[in-house]
């Protein structure tokens, strides 16, 4: 089982399949690039909602991933090497899960 406890974020939002990737987010424009990218790629993931309203991204939990406060993020808990990975700034996240995901090559 993946141990996810030394990330305080996971105090904040729990990780009920801490085997999946941890995404922390909200469907805002740069949110729902890594959502939708989760659902093409098929990979198993965990959403928490990252409620603006009440300033959940600038809780110290949140800061404690992603210290810009801003969504989206994610932990990979099977990351290179077998290790979790944190991550944030979509483009990167959205670069990292090409990598990991399986595509299906589109026929032309
Ligand atoms: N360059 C960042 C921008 C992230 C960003 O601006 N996120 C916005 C939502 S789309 C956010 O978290 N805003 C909350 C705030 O600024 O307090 C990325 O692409 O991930």
């Amino acid at each position: 089982m993946n141990d996810l406890s030394a990330y305080p974020i996971t105090e904040k939002w729990p990780a009920h399949h801490p085997d999946r990737i941890q995404l922390y987010s909200l469907p805002t424009p740069n949110g729902i690039k890594v959502s939708v990218m989760l659902e093409e790629t098929g990979l198993p993931y965990e959403p928490h909602r990252v409620g603006f309203d009440a300033d959940d991204q600038k809780s110290p939990e949140f800061a404690s991933l992603n210290p810009y406060k801003k969504i989206p993020a994610i932990i990979d808990p099977e990351g290179p090497g077998g290790k979790p990975l944190a991550l944030w700034e979509s483009g990167a996240i959205l670069l990292y899960l090409a990598a990991a995901g399986s595509w299906v090559t589109p026929t032309r």
